[in-house]
């Protein structure tokens, strides 16, 4: 699907624009007029309009290129759903695939399933989930909170922490290394009170080591560290350096889903830099709208492993799932996440 835009004097002259580049079965999505900024008086009309070609989306080799290649699968058969999907943040090009491979599905000969279903699962199919994170007995599993300040990090682990200290067999300790702030360390100190999970803090290299090579029993070793600023290039490479040494430690990028799809891509090119293994999606709770999420996740190298949904220890946190997050970007979390709480 290509889906391109055109400005015009009048809507007569965009057509034949349109017509010429895109040929005579090209489909006007939506036309506006607007006044020119410089030109007060003056007036342009802009059209969006879309045709069945290609159906790559950037950075995404995920969606597949129409299979029916019919004016059926291109027509906007359900505009309602198109529209949502745009006013939900998804961008453009992914929701024209998105609504393309559906309508070419829902016109399947033999077809049963509801547009709504379809959908939903177009939307999972093309989304990397791996779920919580698996601890055995057998093996000491660690992993590190990273990401930029603010974003939930201590929150969540304490909300992992929490999960897994009750389950039969596993012990959990957690690490530390945000000595920025006095009262982070004391945050997590509270947390491990309450929860009977021993909390240390380790302000250098040697001190992590230790900490790793100990011979304790522990099989879950959750780190915290300070939030990083995106644009601080020394942060960056020196979470990428002890990151790097240490092969064993599993890392979870944190993106709040509250901050703004530029400002995303920007942390991820930049954490990117580092070993990113994972990735939680935080306060899906805050955000109106998430679909500049799945512009974002659908590029991802990394799978999804939790969503968090506010603000309450253990509870607000979900293993992600194609279906979980799926609802989400379709519903919204009022409809999907909370009503399933
Ligand atoms: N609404 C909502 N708030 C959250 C969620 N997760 C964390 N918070 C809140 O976000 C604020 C920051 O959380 P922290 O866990 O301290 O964030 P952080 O990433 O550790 O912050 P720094 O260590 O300063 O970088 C706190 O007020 C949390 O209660 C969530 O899923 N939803
Ligand atoms: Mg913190």
């Amino acid at each position: 699907m290509q889906l391109k835009r055109y400005e015009a004097q009048t809507i007569n002259e965009a057509l034949k624009k349109i017509k010429t580049e895109l040929g005579k079965e090209a489909v006007i999505f939506s036309s506006k007029t607007f006044v020119q900024k410089n030109r007060p008086g003056r007036k342009y009309v802009e059209v969006m309009a879309a045709v069945d070609r290609d159906c790559n989306v950037p950075g995404d080799t995920g969606f597949e290129n129409d299979p029916a290649n019919n004016r059926a699968s291109y027509m906007p058969i359900f505009p309602k759903y198109l529209k949502n999907l745009l006013l939900s943040g998804f961008n453009r090009d992914i929701s024209w695939c998105l609504i393309g491979e559906s309508n070419a599905e829902f016109n399947r000969e033999g077809n049963s399933l509801s547009y709504e279903n379809i959908l939903f699962r177009k939307i999972a199919d093309h989304m990397p989930v791996e779920g919580p994170i698996i601890v055995n007995s057998k093996k000491k599993k660690v992993v590190a909170m990273i990401g930029p300040t603010g974003v939930g990090k201590t929150t969540t682990l304490a909300k992992i922490a929490a999960r897994y200290s009750i389950m039969p067999g596993i012990r959990v300790k957690i690490l530390t290394m945000d000595t920025y702030r006095i009262a982070a360390a004391e945050q997590l100190r509270i947390y491990g009170k309450i929860m009977g999970i021993p909390v240390y803090v380790v302000t250098c290299q040697e001190e992590l080591e230790k900490e790793l090579r100990t011979g304790d029993d522990v099989n879950l070793t959750l780190i915290d560290t300070a939030g990083r600023n995106y644009r601080d290039n020394d942060q960056i490479m020196e979470l990428n350096r002890w990151l790097n040494k240490y092969d064993e430690i599993e890392s979870h990028l944190l993106l709040s889903a509250t901050t703004s799809e530029d400002v995303l891509r920007s942390t991820l090119l930049c954490f990117n830099n580092s070993r990113v293994d994972r990735v939680i999606i935080t306060k899906v709770d805050e955000s109106v709208t998430i679909g500049h999420l799945y512009n974002i996740i659908v590029s991802l190298k990394n799978s999804v492993s939790y969503i968090t949904t506010g603000q309450r220890v253990p509870e607000d946190i979900r293993p992600a799932t194609a279906q979980i997050l799926s609802g989400l970007f379709l519903n919204g979390f009022s409809k999907s996440v909370s009503a399933n709480s």
